[in-house]
């Protein structure tokens, strides 16, 4: 009998579908799809995909995302591929899963509004916005859905983040749980499109229009299939955003069609019409137990998940559960399999999968199930990069952070003494027409490594400043937010500020111990000894030093402080490392060039772009400096 029961088992083994637990063919077995027009209290339906799991042996909670993604494949009989992805663990835990194109996009009807302004006093059923649709949506599923526990959940990344921030402030009493990842918050303080007023056009131009994404492409009616892309002229970004500046010229690459684009040219300072898109305006009495999840190396909302967390913390005093995870992500590593590394950078265990098991799953398990225990999630849980370890913090910035001063001097030389020098400045020349790339090698699409690559091709242009501490006697860890308080003068009368904080590796490092590529590539070893690691870097467009809705020109010549925030920081920069700070005016073509001439740069002509002399000053009376988050423990 035994040797007959070994012989079947090896035998289901064989068979792929029971030895590939989770694939198409699982799913297919185990669950039922069904396609909803659900309608939103103005009479707009919208295009809802729902996977139910047939098990019926008991009531099972809901899991939502709302996306302008799509909720492809469209017909009831092909199924959206949650096998691969970590969301499995959902089918395994026989969750029901829903997904929803948002109003105006794909299948769904109605016009799709970019981050469409929350307004929270409604007067009629004509007052929609993301949080209404989301609770008229949340209603139907709970009403009409078979067997379903009456508990419901919402996540997603980026864009669905942001519905799902949208959907946590819709108060419907059956949502639970929610959890932001990398939401969309503010698209022209820090997220997506603008960093400080400066313009992100590599994401945004092949965001919106025919040549990448299509995103901005006009959608008169419901379609299931993507627009055509047009496809770029030449795959090499540096060289083709040059060639197309000015943005005057870039903007008749997208026609008049791509309204958000023409949106963007119209609002060029932070107005009413970006103030209204801020969604912290939808962080007050969040009903829902919050988990906010983000990369500390999330090139597109990095700001975001940051931000969201600290208003929502502070908007909801006393809240039991609002907390956040900060993995050293790019935008999205936490829900894929491979969490090890980024670049050349390794963070010595899978950080993705530990986080779907640990904390998410968990979450939702929690809080819809009723089944384990999240009650010993920290308020912050942060992957300290650098130390490669997961911290719990009870707070973030956590207690016993404090600011410190660390200045620049005169020889390149970056300390925690304030100069004492006489006049003492670097400068350089920042030609628009040879912009400072963001990254060392010729590619296209806009690179995930570049938030930890080796910043030395950056190091030794002329037009780079490079200040750097000695070796450190003793690790210093930063748990915080981090400012740059710069004095500088300009030759022109605008001008843009990059400021780099940057691990420097020991010389002594010789190659990456782990092979960075898969066994089926020839090994690839990168020399690691004396690497610059960007640890984090912001750009701030001078004109908008004082405020970001009233730009203000630079005298030519004037020293002029120039402040601002380089956004939150997770990281240990070990015993024998050196922090180094690089100071530049362009970082492109991750950020259009500003033409350092005082105008509406959506606007500017070839003409208006001009060489600057940029002058960063450190002596005694106009120092410049970093302000560091330091952790004491
Ligand atoms: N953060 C991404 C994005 C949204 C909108 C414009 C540009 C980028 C995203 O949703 O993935």
């Amino acid at each position: 009998m035994r040797r007959l029961l070994t012989l079947l088992v090896l035998l289901l083994a064989s068979v792929p579908s029971f030895a590939r637990r989770n694939d198409s063919l699982w799913m297919a077995r185990r669950y039922t799809k069904t396609e909803q027009y659900i309608t939103m209290r103005d009479s707009v339906r919208l295009f809802t995909s729902i996977y139910a799991p047939d098990n019926n042996a008991e009531p099972h909670p809901i899991l939502l995302m709302r996306t302008p993604y799509s909720c492809t494949p469209y017909g009831e009989d092909t199924l959206r591929d949650f096998w691969s992805t970590y969301e499995r663990a959902y089918l395994e835990e026989k969750y029901i899963l829903v997904i929803q194109d948002v109003r105006g996009r794909w299948m769904s009807e109605g016009e799709f509004v970019d981050m469409r302004p929350y307004s929270p006093n409604k007067k009629s059923n004509k007052d929609i916005d993301e949080t209404t649709d989301s609770w008229d949506t949340i209603d139907w599923l709970v009403k009409n859905i078979p067997n379903n526990n009456g508990k419901v959940g919402m996540f997603g990344v980026s864009y669905p983040g942001f519905y799902s921030l949208m959907g946590a402030a819709c108060g419907h009493p059956s949502l639970v749980a929610v959890s932001p990842q990398a939401p969309c918050i503010d698209w022209f303080a820090g997220d997506d499109d603008h960093h400080n007023g400066a313009f992100f056009v590599m994401d945004e131009f092949d965001y919106d229009v025919p040549y990448g994404f299509g995103f901005g492409i006009p959608h008169p009616k419901p379609i299931s299939t993507p627009h055509p892309s047009v496809g770029y002229p030449v795959h090499d970004n540096y060289k083709f955003y040059l060639e197309n500046m000015p943005l005057s010229k870039l903007t008749k690459l997208t026609g008049d069609s791509i309204r958000f684009w023409k949106d963007l040219v119209e609002h060029s300072d932070y107005d009413d019409y970006w103030k209204a898109r801020d969604a912290r305006k939808a962080t007050k009495n969040l009903k829902p137990a919050m988990l906010w999840v983000g990369g500390t190396f999330d090139a597109e909302d990095n700001w975001g998940a940051w931000n969201g967390y600290l208003t929502a913390e502070k908007n909801n005093p006393g809240k039991e559960f609002n907390k956040l995870v900060m993995g050293p992500w790019y935008h999205g590593q936490w829900d894929n399999k491979d969490g090890t590394h980024l670049g050349n950078i390794h963070f010595g265990s899978n950080t993705s999968t530990w986080y779907q098991e640990n904390v998410e799953v968990p979450f939702f398990n929690y809080f819809l199930k009723g089944e384990g225990d999240i009650s010993s999630l920290a308020e912050a849980t942060i992957f300290m990069s650098g130390a490669n370890e997961w911290r719990n913090f009870t707070q973030w910035p956590p207690v016993g952070t404090h600011d410190e001063k660390l200045y620049l001097h005169k020889d390149d030389v970056l300390n925690w003494a304030s100069p004492k020098s006489a006049v003492s400045f670097d400068e350089y020349v920042s030609d628009p027409h040879k912009p400072v790339p963001y990254a060392a090698e010729v590619h296209f699409n806009r690179t995930r490594n570049y938030m930890t690559d080796d910043q030395r091709f950056a190091d030794r242009r002329p037009d780079v400043l490079s200040f750097k501490t000695g070796l450190l006697p003793e690790d210093v860890t930063l748990t915080g937010n981090v400012i740059a308080a710069l004095q500088a003068s300009i030759s022109t009368t605008d001008a843009d500020f990059v400021v780099k904080l940057i691990d420097v590796f020991p010389d002594s490092l010789y190659y990456n111990n782990i092979n960075i590529y898969d066994d089926s590539d020839p090994v690839i070893r990168y020399p690691m000894g004396g690497y610059e690691m960007l640890v984090h870097g912001e750009v701030m467009r001078g004109k908008y030093r004082n405020s970001l809705d009233k730009p203000i020109p630079f005298v030519p010549g004037k020293i002029t402080p120039v402040t601002f925030k380089i956004g939150d920081v997770a990281h240990v920069f070990k015993k024998g490392h050196r922090i180094m700070v690089q100071v530049q005016s362009s970082w492109f073509p991750l950020v259009d060039m500003n033409p350092q001439n005082f105008e509406n740069i959506y606007k500017a002509k070839k003409e208006d772009f001009r060489k600057s002399n940029i002058r960063i000053y450190h002596d005694k009376d106009h120092p410049s400096y970093l302000i560091l988050p330091v952790l004491k423990t």
